[in-house]
């Protein structure tokens, strides 16, 4: 205990100098970076009693990126410094609890669930030395399944209005394929009427893609990349029970394309708007792209490529500290399966038996 105590400690300090380190470099290279101050020419000044313009050289012009990279390298140092120390808080927290609340701790951070979020679940839990394994695991299911989002329920059958969805997020994660999931749903499934509109035409064949599921579905397909083809696109459209809406995949940084994307999807006034996340991305692409996307107002969450997801517990860990609720789950390329309804008590079980489908 007093060994762990003193690393601790010495950790932390080492964390506390590291950070006053990047600092200090960073501090430098803004200085170094920052561009000469345009100097007043007073003899001209006085001559014509006109401040004199200085032309920004191309060089003083393209500073503004060079400086947000080195405050981007701070946030991200600091970034860093922070989860060294707050691990290390942890592994404390963690060495003070009795031994069996030690080791289910041990257990849910080995499966990736984050380690404050492993502290506060065996605190809250009622256990004690006399319990079977079983029981404990038990108890952590429960806790990390109450701790993930609601799940939102989809479109109600008999609406009067077309429900229209719209689908956002991050390249590849799963979007058109998820719409045509979507269509497999209402239009086979339930024999809804679905009309396609796709704001993505950025990337070639994108529209051919989702032209392609248009005609599966014997569905109309209008193509809006602009506000003014929106509206069209949406009177054009009303006719249909489901109006799905794909949208180009932007990357989580990229805030004047996203901006781009809510200002389409403004004009068709979507009943949801689904954040596509995917299992397979890291912790801080999923958390970027929560916070990249609010913009658009995304009022539910689907989670995709359960599949392919190494760490199952990081996704628990970050869906648990999102504050939107779960709508869909796909887990697989096959359009016709591997999608369901959002479960959450499914994807904790799944982190005890890995190779438990998630969907069906
Ligand atoms: N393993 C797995 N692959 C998936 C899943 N959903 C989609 N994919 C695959 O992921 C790839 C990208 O899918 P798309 O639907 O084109 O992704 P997107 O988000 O529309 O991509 P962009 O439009 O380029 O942003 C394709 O190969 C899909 O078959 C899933 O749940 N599991
Ligand atoms: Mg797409």
């Amino acid at each position: 205990m007093m060994t762990t105590r003193k690393i601790n400690k010495k950790t932390i300090r080492y964390a506390k100098w590291l950070l006053q380190q990047k600092d200090n470099n960073a501090t430098q290279q803004i200085e170094q970076e920052r561009p000469p101050q345009p100097v007043k020419n007073t003899t001209q000044q006085n001559e014509q009693s006109q401040p004199v313009q200085v032309k920004k050289s191309s060089q003083q012009q393209e500073q503004k990126p060079q400086k947000q990279t080195a405050a981007k390298r701070i946030e991200l140092g600091i970034a860093e410094i922070r989860n060294l120390v707050s691990e290390v808080l942890d592994q404390e927290t963690a060495g003070r609890l009795s031994p069996v609340l030690a080791n289910a701790h041990r257990t849910l951070v080995k499966k990736g669930i984050d380690s404050s979020l492993a502290s506060d679940i065996v605190q809250t839990l009622d256990i004690n030395s006399s319990m079977s394994s079983e029981e404990i695991q038990k108890f952590m299911m429960n806790e990390l399944t109450r701790r993930l989002p609601q799940v939102v329920p989809p479109s109600n059958r008999y609406s009067m209005e077309p429900t229209v969805i719209a689908l956002v997020g991050p390249t590849g994660v799963g979007k058109t394929t998820t719409i045509a999931k979507l269509a497999t749903k209402y239009w086979l499934q339930q024999g809804r009427s679905v009309a396609f509109i796709t704001a993505d035409t950025y990337r070639v064949a994108a529209v051919d893609q989702l032209g392609q599921y248009a005609k599966l579905f014997e569905s109309k397909l209008e193509v809006a990349g602009t506000v003014e083809q929106m509206e069209e696109a949406m009177s054009a459209s009303q006719s249909a029970d489901i109006i799905l809406i794909d949208t180009a995949g932007r990357s989580a940084v990229d805030e004047d394309r996203i901006q781009e994307t809510a200002s389409i999807l403004k004009v068709a006034n979507p009943t949801e708007t689904h954040l596509v996340l995917s299992a397979a991305s890291s912790r801080t692409a999923t958390k970027k792209a929560a916070d990249g996307f609010a913009v658009t107002g995304y009022d539910r969450v689907i989670v995709s490529k359960l599949d392919e997801t190494e760490m199952l517990g990081e996704m628990i860990s970050t869906l648990c500290a999102l504050n939107k609720p779960l709508s869909w789950f796909t887990d697989g390329q096959d359009i016709s399966m591997h999608f369901d309804l959002a479960r959450p008590s499914k994807l904790v079980e799944s982190l005890w038996a890995q190779d438990r489908p998630i969907t069906h």
